[in-house]
């Protein structure tokens, strides 16, 4: 089946440099994404956006290009809850890589324990209203008590304004919760001021929680090369919070709409954020494999 690509959408960056920065040996890649190719696997009818291809092979090679070890693949939006590309890419990855899936309340045991078998190791619950419809939170609630007993995770995505909202609905999931991008923090606010202390203080008071100090170009005024504006806030969390904090490209960055950042010099913010040798050691290696290879 041929897609048309959504209009004005930006491709991944064709040459990424070689990072100045060398990652760790074993280093993992926490967030990144597979798209299609959508002939093998269409993109869902429910979709918000059609994005440009990015195969399983595009992936690990940018993996390889970078120096990483590992990924951990994200199921984007665009494929809904057909996870089958994203299995597809584990699969093919010879336990380099784990995946998270998106499910919903009518999954079966045996669907379950298929995609564990196959290196997933979590389900995403997406708030942001422009890549999802609404989903009740009692199915939610549902989803993440079934998933619970495989030591599977939930990864969360929302938007800094809504965590008020989301608060206390968040607090009361029973697993290990991953959010991503540091919970969208707008940046021009101060780092010590009102909206990210609550999410700082989700971590601090929920020892359940972890955050992906991921993304800076969807987050940044200032822009590359060095997204200064986000890295105290990204620094923060990793020196607040080392064993919980996780890093990725989020290649191939969907719905960028301004610019398409360099993975070379995303990886090259990683010593900007996280300061030490140890640090970056959690941060990249450690953590990552502590919650996603060891079960
Ligand atoms: C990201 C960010 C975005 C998209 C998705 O699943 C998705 O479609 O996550 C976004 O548009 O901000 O993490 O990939």
């Amino acid at each position: 089946m041929k897609f048309e690509v959504t209009p004005g959408w930006l491709a991944f960056h064709p040459n990424p440099s070689i990072p100045s920065f060398k990652v760790p040996a074993g280093a993992v890649d926490a967030h990144c994404h597979v798209f299609g190719p959508g002939e093998t696997f269409p993109y869902a009818a429910e979709r918000k956006y059609t994005p440009c291809d990015a195969s399983k092979e595009q992936l690990f090679a940018l993996r390889d290009r970078l120096g990483f070890d590992k990924n951990v693949i994200v199921q984007a939006t665009c494929h809904g809850t057909d996870n089958r590309a994203l299995v597809d890419a584990l699969r093919a990855s010879n336990n380099r890589a784990r995946g998270v899936a998106t499910v919903n309340r009518d999954i079966t045991d045996t669907e379950l324990q298929a995609m564990h078998d196959a290196g997933v190791r979590g389900t995403r619950f997406n708030f942001v209203k422009r890549l999802v419809d609404f989903t009740p939170r009692e199915v939610l609630t549902e989803i993440a008590h079934r998933i619970a007993p495989l030591g599977w995770h939930v990864v969360i995505y929302f938007e800094a304004q809504d965590l008020p909202g989301l608060y206390d609905f968040l607090a009361s999931l029973p697993t290990t919760v991953v959010v991503d991008h540091m919970g969208r923090p707008d940046v021009t606010k101060p780092v010590d001021g009102p909206e990210f202390e609550l999410f700082v203080r989700l971590l601090r008071e929920h020892e359940n929680f972890w955050s992906k100090v991921s993304c800076p170009d969807r987050l940044s005024a200032s822009g590359p090369p060095g997204y200064a504006d986000v890295a105290p806030f990204a620094r923060r969390l990793v020196e607040s919070f080392p064993d919980r904090v996780l890093w990725g490209t989020d290649w191939p960055h969907p719905n960028m709409k301004t610019h398409m950042p360099d993975d070379g010099q995303l990886v090259d913010f990683i010593p900007c954020i996280a300061t030490t040798l140890e640090l970056q050691r959690k941060l990249l290696v450690d953590n990552p494999l502590r919650l996603y290879w060891s079960r």
